[in-house]
């Protein structure tokens, strides 16, 4: 095994919250003196005989078997301390990053407490990231490792992590160090880590105020921003999540989306299952199949999916009629919940509807269980904190009356005041006073549920996986051929909004026939993930223009949706 004696740089200090706030957010309990890693050994003690994982292993996931790995919390530490030795062997330092990217397997927990055991910070890669994604995390972050597996059904990582670390040495970088789940990082007898207290950092003041990992924005500008979250923050909305959820040691939770989603993570997800010593599931892939066999075997009562994933849900479970007997509570969120589908959850799925509007910056909003019918359909629930501060403006920053629709700014306990080493962009995201501008629009209800009614972000949402479509249109303009270039989301009944790309050839070139899978061979070509890349491509002679000479995106929208009802 290759051991590196490397060492990479701090972590740049995010935009601090004013004393004043992180005082009263300590004050009236919000913030708690307890990392992470002291959360993962405490709940691991705490509920050790109890069963805390059901999955797949990196060997069988691919199989339609039944999941071969069950882990009480007592093994699931004893894993996590397994991999944190190896890491610290393999040279991972406290303080370091790690980038970590596997699927929704066992091992995702054992890597997510074995990097934090190891006293370094997560960065929560998703599985579907390649070369384009992985080298910024990788610079970005000065990564010393990234966790990945070699036997991603489809994607073959271990080429995808030679090909980035290649791109980095040719800039002068040290890449990550690989570490291949199949292949794990060896380890000497001797070299087992044994206690949190070696690997932290004591030498700050309050540890649980320190970055604990850095989360992706779902992006409005360019590659995905990286999003400081701090263990007391983080915790602090994990423990409310857990307690509106009215999760019990019995609400085995079945992880169908990425395990690094915020909301898979947090609201209140894996960690909220861990704070109460539940079991969580994972679904090897999000097909209705694989979720009913695993709800029906393993006695699920909590999942969380996006609006595509429940209509599919909603469909199968028409036709196929499941024991869904076990199923409580069916979280939604994402991406906009029509109400027809929200009828329709109960009656065909048995569960009850929780919509939950959340953001990775922070602010995360539920509808809770004694909301009416009419709340739990028609909004997007309130949010976790009565330290949560919410402003509806206009387009001048003015605040809007109730039930009028606005800009949401948010401000509290658990949202961020700035992106990670970013300074311009978080001139642009963030007011004066430190409100997120969270590019969507609300209004508020009377009885202070809020509604997304829109949104003023240049961001295609699909299957609840954000897409910033500058990071497409400056792609497509380093095509040779590609004078001008618009991406856009369509609408669909599948996956939400698909990506459309709409270009404009430079004079004399010429896209043939095939110019959509053109675009998509030089899209994969440059390393961007699948989810990213156009599935629909128009070729325009021009784009149509305001008066002031910008080009239109509504225009070029309404052309197309134009042309789309009738093709
Ligand atoms: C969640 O987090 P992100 O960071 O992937 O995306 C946040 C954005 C929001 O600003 C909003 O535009 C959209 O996703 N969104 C919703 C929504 N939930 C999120 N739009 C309408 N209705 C909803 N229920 O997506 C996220 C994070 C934590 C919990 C849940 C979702």
């Amino acid at each position: 095994m290759m051991t590196h004696n490397i060492f990479r740089s701090a972590l740049i200090p995010p935009p601090a919250i004013p004393e004043q706030y992180a005082q009263r957010y300590r004050e009236e309990g919000l913030w708690i003196d307890q990392t992470l890693p002291e959360f993962f050994v405490e709940q691991c003690q705490r509920h050790a005989e109890s069963l805390a994982v059901v999955g797949h292993s990196h060997t069988s996931w691919e199989e339609k078997t039944p999941p071969t790995i069950r882990w009480t919390y007592a093994e699931l530490s004893q894993h996590g301390w397994d991999i944190a030795s190896r890491l610290r062997a393999g040279g991972v330092r406290p303080g370091d990053r790690v980038l970590l990217q596997l699927p929704n397997i066992a091992e995702y927990m054992s890597a997510l407490l074995g990097i934090f055991y190891a006293g370094a910070l997560p960065v929560f890669c998703m599985p579907s990231h390649r070369e384009r994604e992985l080298s910024h995390f990788a610079r970005k972050t000065d990564a010393a490792a990234h966790i990945f597996s070699s036997r991603v059904p489809g994607m073959d990582l271990s080429a995808v992590y030679s090909s980035y670390s290649q791109m980095l040495r040719d800039e002068g970088r040290i890449p990550p160090l690989g570490y291949d789940v199949c292949h794990p990082w060896e380890l000497e007898e001797q070299e087992h880590l044994q206690e949190l207290t070696t690997v932290m950092n004591t030498s700050a003041q309050r540890k649980s105020e320190q970055v604990a990992f850095l989360q992706l924005s779902g992006g409005t500008t360019g590659v995905s921003k990286l999003i400081p979250r701090t263990h007391a923050d983080y915790l602090y909305s994990v423990r409310e999540s857990a307690k509106i959820c009215q999760l019990r040691s019995d609400s085995t939770f079945l992880v169908v989306l990425p395990a690094s989603h915020n909301f898979t993570m947090s609201s209140a997800g894996i960690l909220g299952a861990m704070y109460v010593g539940a079991t969580i599931v994972f679904a090897a892939d999000p097909s209705p199949q694989t979720a009913f066999s695993l709800i029906a075997q393993e006695n699920v009562k909590v999942a969380a999916l996006v609006p595509p994933l429940v209509q599919a849900w909603i469909a199968s479970a028409q036709r196929r009629t499941p024991d869904l007997s076990s199923l409580e509570l069916l979280q939604v969120g994402g991406a906009k919940l029509s109400r027809s589908v929200a009828q329709n959850i109960k009656p065909v799925l048995g569960a009850t509807l929780q919509q939950v509007f959340g953001m990775a910056e922070g602010l995360v909003n539920y509808t809770r269980a004694e909301d009416s019918d009419e709340l739990r359909y028609n909004t997007q629930g309130k949010p976790i904190s009565a330290f949560d501060e919410i402003l509806i403006v206009d387009d001048h920053d003015n605040p809007v009356p109730v039930g009028v629709s606005g800009h949401l700014l948010t401000r509290g306990p658990y949202t961020i005041r700035g992106y990670y080493d970013e300074p311009a962009i978080n001139e642009k995201s963030f007011t004066e006073d430190g409100f997120y501008r969270s590019g969507d629009i609300v209004k508020l209800h009377p009885d202070g549920s809020l509604e997304v009614t829109g949104r003023a972000k240049d961001q295609i949402n699909r299957n609840g996986e954000k897409i910033a479509v500058d990071e497409i249109e400056d792609l497509a303009l380093s095509h040779p051929k590609i004078y001008d270039a618009i991406a856009l989301g369509i609408p669909d009944k599948t996956v939400g909004e698909r990506v459309c790309l709409v270009v404009v050839p430079y004079p004399g070139e010429h896209f043939e026939a095939n110019a959509r899978e053109e675009l998509q061979h030089f899209f994969t070509e440059q390393g961007l993930a699948s989810y990213k890349i156009p599935e629909r491509v128009e070729v325009m002679r021009s784009l149509p223009t305001t008066k002031v000479g910008k080009i239109s995106r509504k225009d070029v929208r309404a052309q197309l949706l134009e042309t789309l009802s009738y093709s």
